[in-house]
């Protein structure tokens, strides 16, 4: 029989009465409703020239991708998430952006993304190191996925910017599923205003 877990929450609500399992995570910004709808409007418009786009309910901006994280280090990520003080920003989208490698079409900055989310980013980085993880490795391409499988990028690149209040940074965990992939919002954290 496996033993019975009862991890401690931090104050990150995530508590399992049962053995606890990996989780494939990552931290991300996470759009407010409203946003979602505009991100979907300009994915209709990115996915003229084909592909698939990326389901409303899923659209994000990626912090750091985790990767399968096991019970304890998940305590940790959150513990660490709960302590980062860094202070509210907005973040301008303004690009299409496509990646042939992967076949993604995304919405990203013309400009170099703002100081705050820089600084968020290297405090989340922090965290993962002492926890005893390694952040990904290569260069940060602030990005909202927006359509895939796209065989060629677009013809327009710039695009009416988006202004994306950001108030607070979340943990999500991933599932990959036949019809594509799911995301669960597990907890978020506010930034100071
Ligand atoms: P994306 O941000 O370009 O869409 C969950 O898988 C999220 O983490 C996705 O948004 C995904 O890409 C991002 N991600 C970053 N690195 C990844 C990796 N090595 N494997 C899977 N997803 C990754």
């Amino acid at each position: 029989m496996h033993r019975q877990w009862n991890w401690p929450c931090y104050s990150c609500g995530i508590c399992w009465s049962v053995r606890p399992e990996s989780r494939r995570l990552f931290f991300a910004l996470w759009p407010d409703a409203q946003l979602r709808v505009r991100l979907a409007g300009l994915s209709a418009l990115a996915a003229r020239a084909g592909g698939r786009r990326v389901d409303l309910a899923n659209l994000h901006l990626t912090l750091a991708f985790l990767g399968s994280v096991d019970a304890a280090r998940q305590a940790c990520l959150c513990a660490q998430a709960a302590a980062i003080r860094c202070p509210r920003f907005t973040v301008r989208l303004d690009r299409f952006g496509y990646w042939r490698s992967s076949r993604v079409l995304w919405l990203g900055c013309s400009s170099d993304p703002p100081l705050g989310l820089q600084t968020l980013r290297a405090r989340i980085n922090d965290g993962l190191h002492r926890c005893g993880m390694v952040p990904e490795p290569g260069p940060f391409e602030a990005h909202v996925s927006l359509v895939r499988k796209v065989d060629r990028g677009p013809r327009e690149r710039t695009v009416e910017a988006v202004n994306w209040p950001v108030e607070r940074f979340c943990l999500v965990q991933s599932h990959t599923l036949p019809g594509g992939a799911v995301y669960d919002l597990l907890d978020c954290w506010p930034l100071t205003p």
